[in-house]
């Protein structure tokens, strides 16, 4: 099991900052059993929004708007584009047992309210802010070839 992966944060004028998970759990003020959203899943989270508001106060210049998309992508390049309203429940698994993700370590993605078990990302190393309107209402989950969720529950 790998267990050095950093995380890449950009907000919303691309500054980057890289996190361990230790690190990202320590900013996190809304942690809780994955369950309680997640009813199939098992393990300790944290919740997505909570987090941003957090880390985005502690910066040197705090942001007064929202974002509106969160785009993660995983060490397989896999990627989620997620418009904001949509994340209200999203959380991101990062210990089982009390130690790392055995699977989709460093952490993992999970939105609860985009149905469809499909609807998670393993493995994120990179986490994007987004400002752009243009990026449109819809979510997808995927490689190259994007697919929305809609289309996902039929593929599966
Ligand atoms: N990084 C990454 N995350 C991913 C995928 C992937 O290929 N890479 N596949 C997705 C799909 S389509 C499904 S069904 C689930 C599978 O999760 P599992 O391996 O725990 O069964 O992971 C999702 N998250
Ligand atoms: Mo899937």
């Amino acid at each position: 099991m790998q267990t050095n992966s950093h995380i890449e944060v950009s907000d919303l004028h691309k500054h980057k900052e890289t996190f361990t998970v230790d690190e990202m759990v320590t900013l996190s003020d809304l942690r809780l059993n994955i369950q309680d959203r997640v009813p199939a899943v098992e393990g300790e989270a944290f919740d997505l929004k909570s987090w941003y508001r957090n880390w985005n106060n502690k910066g040197k210049h705090p942001e007064t708007e929202e974002p509106t998309h969160v785009r993660v992508e995983a060490v397989d390049e896999f990627q989620a584009l997620i418009p904001w309203g949509q994340a209200d429940q999203a959380l991101f698994l990062y210990a089982q047992k009390g130690q790392p993700l055995k699977k989709g370590y460093p952490i993992r993605l999970y939105v609860p309210d985009g149905s469809s078990e499909c609807l998670n990302v393993k493995s994120i190393v990179k986490v994007w802010f987004l400002n752009d309107p243009s990026l449109g209402e819809e979510a997808t989950y995927g490689f190259k070839n994007k697919v929305t969720p809609g289309e996902l529950k039929f593929k599966k």
